[in-house]
């Protein structure tokens, strides 16, 4: 694996893959990145430039995904619009992005043969229940909830289609919520812990008794590397690290850990729709490719995401007032 297309490489996930990929292989990256709201090419500065390369496109310009799939090994593809309360709002540039662009994508690998890794959802599945012991597996039918995660579920199906119908070298897999460093403030931990460094008051949704399931964004980014160099074509896998939480004890955490009374948020409008629970099953992966989650401790992992955004104000500072004002127009 000598060179490695990474779309989105400039977003939350994308950019810590392609830091696992420069500390823990020996591959160069070309990064494809629109730069959308959600992008920062700052993210990638401090990298070294002989082994990652930015190229500032679409994944919908099909001449441009050509030629640089055509120059590369493999291609992840973590390009997309990721935030359900956007897709509420406005769900065209999903609709584009995740169902087009990935598309685009599959027609350039089924032309020059190369190897696909596509990085999807567990909101695929749609939720479960509060009080039910079950979780996501491989086998659950797919059921999903928002204009985001139908968008997510199109484009699994379109990789599973090229692979049956054109013989695509194509893997798939579906992870729970991610956290750590670079991730967009919208997004509900970094939003919350921004919120205390800038002097506002967390917000939780509704009552704040939905549930999501936690992986630190380096345990991610090494499963997919596992997949990536030794899935099996066609298959997909879920990935994630039994890190079931509320939205209520995430909060309190943040509120703990930066030396604030427990109860010093709001309580403000829910999301429409609002998935209420995700939980994977990742026993799949773990048996057949024996990866395992390194961060132990949500706690441990949360404190170190909050150093960061502490010492990177610089990063987050200028989307912040924009961001809040977009999330007070809902009344959130
Ligand atoms: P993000 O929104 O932080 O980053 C998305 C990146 O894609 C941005 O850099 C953006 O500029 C780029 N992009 C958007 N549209 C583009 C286009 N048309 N052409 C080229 N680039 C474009 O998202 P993220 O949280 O890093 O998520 C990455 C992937 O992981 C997504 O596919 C998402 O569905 C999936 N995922 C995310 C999570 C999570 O918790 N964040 C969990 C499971 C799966
Ligand atoms: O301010 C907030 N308050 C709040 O209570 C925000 C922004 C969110 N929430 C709640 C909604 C969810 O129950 O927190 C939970 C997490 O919200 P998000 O960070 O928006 O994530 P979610 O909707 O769960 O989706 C995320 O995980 C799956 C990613 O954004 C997706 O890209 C990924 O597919």
């Amino acid at each position: 694996m000598k060179t490695v297309l990474v779309t989105g490489g400039a977003g939350f996930i994308g950019t810590n893959f392609v830091r696992w990929v420069l500390g823990h292989t020996d591959a160069a990256v070309v990064v494809l990145d629109k730069l959308t709201y959600a992008g920062n090419a700052h993210s990638l500065d401090d990298l070294p430039a002989d082994r990652v390369r930015l190229v500032v496109g679409d994944i919908c310009d099909a001449p441009l995904v050509d030629s640089l799939v055509g120059q590369a090994d493999a291609v992840v593809h973590f390009a997309a619009e990721s935030h359900n309360d956007n897709s509420l709002l406005d769900p065209s540039p999903f609709v584009t992005t995740n169902l087009v662009g990935t598309y685009t994508l599959l027609e350039a690998v089924r032309r020059h043969g190369t190897r696909y890794h596509h990085i999807s959802t567990d909101e695929v599945y749609g939720d479960l229940e509060l009080d039910d012991p079950a979780r996501f597996t491989e086998a659950t039918q797919y059921n999903p909830s928002s204009p985001y995660s139908s968008t997510k579920a199109g484009s699994d199906l379109l990789v599973r289609a090229w692979v049956r119908s054109f013989g695509v070298k194509a893997t798939i897999s579906n992870c729970s919520n991610n956290y750590g460093p670079y991730q967009h403030i919208e997004k509900f931990i970094p939003r919350q812990i921004t919120n205390v460094l800038s002097g506002r008051r967390p917000k939780l949704y509704g009552t704040g008794a939905n549930v999501r399931d936690w992986i630190h964004v380096d345990d991610h980014n090494a499963a997919v590397w596992t997949i990536l160099t030794r899935g099996r074509i066609g298959e997909t896998y879920l990935i994630g690290a039994d890190g079931e939480k509320n939205n209520r004890e995430v909060i309190e955490e943040i509120l703990r850990l930066l030396g604030r009374p427990a109860d010093a948020y709001d309580l403000v409008a829910d999301r429409p729709g609002h998935d209420l629970r995700y939980a994977i099953d990742s026993t799949k992966l773990r048996t057949e490719l024996g990866w395992a989650p390194q961060y132990r401790s949500f706690s441990e992992g949360l404190a170190a995401t909050i150093t960061w955004y502490e010492a990177h104000e610089a990063w987050w500072h200028d989307a912040k007032a924009a961001t809040e004002a977009k999330y007070a127009q809902q009344g959130q």
